[in-house]
């Protein structure tokens, strides 16, 4: 299976998160990617190449342009006055605060681009995030020529960015953007599934009322884990999209046995959905000794997830997402890979 990577993602790198009421290092840091690429290689899963340039108009597809221009200008903006730690937001709008009116000033705004924490700006952060983008466009284009797979090993990751606000560590929705140009390019039909610990709430959000991409996730129940505000069982689609959205919260706890279900529901929902391509969401933080999650899958387990997949017998895009178990996050994303290509 080809690899599309650049070394861009090392522009983005992130200081300190607030996890349990402490500012720790962030989990979402450049080694991952550089683990994953490195056992690509060690494996010999296949070629590895540079992404292509995109521009704008696919991500503006998916995102919203006020966004998009806020991301790109956010860091001079933040520095403007001298700061040169990373930008955090800090405030948002709750129920009841009023969002007609958007701030003027740069720490108004990445509250009302966000909903959370998770997102530290830092002087590279855009370019890493177009770079990101472009792994999986170039993937997708890849893809369509062998008709078979290919693996977007994207970081900055994505599923949790909506059209306008990032959070989660994601800020382009990499999932989306491939996903909206495999429709612009003649797909009839996408089927995204999102096997990251966390729901992807921005993937769901973006495609909540469409028919044309259906979204499934299988994630930590939400009552109990992040994102928290979305991605419970009682989240069907709307409108159009009334039937083409599943979620597939899990408990604390889960493990194969039980994650395979769900996996195979999920996938049989697929199947009668009859799609012209996949893209999935890769997070591999569903592994037993992720540091920030409350799944116990084993590597194995990972062998066993690609080869259900594998078995729809459909184009596939694999996008990279969370996975924070540095050590093993080479491990298990691949072992998703390989068991798809047994
Ligand atoms: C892409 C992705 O996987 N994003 C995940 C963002 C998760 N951010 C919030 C994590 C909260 C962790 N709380 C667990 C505390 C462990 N002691
Ligand atoms: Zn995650």
């Amino acid at each position: 299976m080809l690899t599309i990577y650049s070394d861009d993602h090392h522009l983005h790198h992130g200081t300190a998160e607030l996890i349990d009421g402490t500012l720790k290092p962030c989990f979402e840091m450049p080694r991952r990617a550089d683990m994953v690429l490195e056992r690509v290689r060690k494996v010999g899963l296949g070629d590895i190449a540079a992404p292509r340039e995109f521009g704008l108009d696919p991500v503006l597809r998916v995102h919203d342009a006020g966004y998009v221009a806020f991301l790109e200008t956010a860091w001079s903006r933040w520095s403007a006055d001298g700061r040169s730690h990373d930008a955090l937001p800090l405030v948002w709008p709750v129920r009841g605060l009023r969002t007609d009116r958007k701030p003027q000033d740069i720490d108004g705004l990445l509250g009302y681009y966000s909903f959370d924490a998770g997102v530290p700006i830092t002087a590279g952060t855009w370019q890493a995030i177009r770079s990101s983008a472009n792994v999986a466009l170039t993937a997708l284009d890849e893809l369509l020529r062998s008709q078979r797979s290919s693996f977007a090993l994207c970081r900055p990751p994505g599923h949790h960015a909506a059209a306008d606000y990032m959070g989660g560590y994601c800020y382009f929705n990499n999932a989306a953007i491939a996903a909206q140009a495999l429709r612009d390019q003649g797909a009839a039909r996408v089927a995204i599934l999102d096997v990251d610990y966390h729901h992807g709430n921005g993937t769901q959000s973006i495609f909540y009322q469409r028919a044309d991409v259906m979204f499934l996730s299988l994630h930590g129940d939400p009552l109990v884990e992040y994102p928290y505000f979305l991605g419970h069982a009682d989240e069907p689609g709307a409108g159009e999209g009334l039937g083409y959205n599943h979620n597939y919260p899990l408990p604390h706890g889960t493990d194969w046995a039980r994650y395979q279900q769900a996996l195979q529901d999920a996938c049989q929902r697929i199947a009668d959905y009859a799609p012209d391509a996949i893209v999935v969401s890769l997070g591999v933080d569903t592994f037993e000794h992720d540091p920030i999650s409350r799944f116990k899958l084993k590597n194995d387990d990972y062998l066993r997830m690609g080869e259900l997949i594998g078995r729809l017998g459909k184009p596939t895009l694999f996008v990279m997402e969370g996975g924070y178990a540095v050590e093993d996050i080479g491990i298990n994303a691949v072992n998703v890979l390989s068991g798809f290509e047994s």
